[in-house]
């Protein structure tokens, strides 16, 4: 639970707990930024952190960003809003590119550039209404690479997959297709990271239950339908080692294919350079890998 100060001149981090002074930007400790901690110490309530990871080019930023647009389109049974003006930032920049019919710019390295989605969510389930704030950062795909190899590098991705009740890994179902391998491997490491975050070492944590839940995505199964069909037999012929370790370590594991983009082209410009456009946003599965989550 986050308390604050009356006057508010002081918060706690809602990532690592840290008692942060409001007159700064990001959480010395963690890096989180601190408007989101004085947003949910205003709002009050629960949260929690879901996390988004994946490689570069896996389709986070795309995700999350129509995310927030599926959630607060949604239904009394499953909707959310931004809890703030500035969650509502990724969701503005992908759909606005998105319909500009270009694909969003890679995410920088720099933590102090990500976005961050901050969502209230409610959830009907027959007579019990639920509610929850959902919580999760934009991240750089080369962060996570780095932070992997590095642990500790990017003390926010620390942070946040270890505070995560769940956590979607995404990964590109074309590379898992034509690249199996590589995709495998990167995955798997960061599978290996994540049960390491959470002191899953031993198969006894697993049979516990002790761990986040996890959902296993497949981006841009527009390109991929393949994936679709059953995406955790997909899993188990093209990404073995992913799904046999996910299966090992974690005791709440599923696998989903998620697509936003209903078609897809290369174009070249003057200059040669080519950059793959979306003619129209047809989203696929976006919600159903989070529903998941929030119901294990
Ligand atoms: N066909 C198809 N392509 C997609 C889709 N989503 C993303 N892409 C492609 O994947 C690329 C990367 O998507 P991003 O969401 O920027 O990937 P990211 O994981 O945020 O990458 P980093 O910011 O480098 O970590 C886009 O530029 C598109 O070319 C989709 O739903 N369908
Ligand atoms: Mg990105
Ligand atoms: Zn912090």
């Amino acid at each position: 639970m986050i308390t604050t100060s009356k006057a508010l001149e002081h918060y706690f981090c809602v990532c690592c707990s840290a008692r942060v002074e409001h007159c700064i930007d990001y959480c010395p400790k963690c890096q989180t930024p601190i408007c989101l901690s004085q947003s949910v110490a205003l709002q009050g309530g629960g949260h929690s952190f879901i996390s988004v990871l994946g490689a570069s080019n896996a389709g986070k930023t795309v995700y999350l960003g129509l995310l927030l647009d599926i959630l607060s389109k949604g239904s009394e049974d499953f909707r959310g809003v931004a809890a703030s003006p500035f969650a509502v930032d990724l969701q503005e920049y992908v759909v606005t590119s998105l319909e500009n019919r270009a694909f969003p710019e890679k995410t920088p390295a720099e933590a102090d550039s990500w976005q961050w989605l901050h969502c209230k969510l409610s959830m009907q389930q027959g007579k019990t209404k639920r509610t929850a704030d959902l919580i999760s950062p934009d991240f750089a795909g080369e962060a996570i690479a780095m932070e992997i190899r590095r642990p500790g590098l990017y003390p926010v991705v620390e942070h946040v997959v270890s505070r995560s009740t769940g956590i979607l890994l995404l990964c590109d179902s074309l590379r898992v297709r034509d690249h199996g391998a590589s995709e495998d491997l990167f995955a798997t490491k960061l599978a290996a990271y994540i049960a390491a975050q959470h002191e899953l070492h031993d198969d006894k944590a697993a049979q516990e239950g002790r761990g986040p839940s996890v959902a296993v995505v497949f981006t841009k199964c527009d390109a991929c339908p393949e994936s679709t069909v059953d995406p955790a037999v997909f899993a188990s012929s093209n990404v073995r080692r992913l799904h046999d370790f996910c299966q090992q370590k974690f005791k709440r594991v599923a696998f989903f294919a998620t697509g936003v983009a209903g078609s897809t082209a290369l174009l070249s410009d003057q200059r040669g350079w080519r950059s793959r456009v979306p003619f129209h946003i047809q989203p696929h599965g976006v919600l159903d890998p989070l529903k998941w989550l929030l119901a294990h």
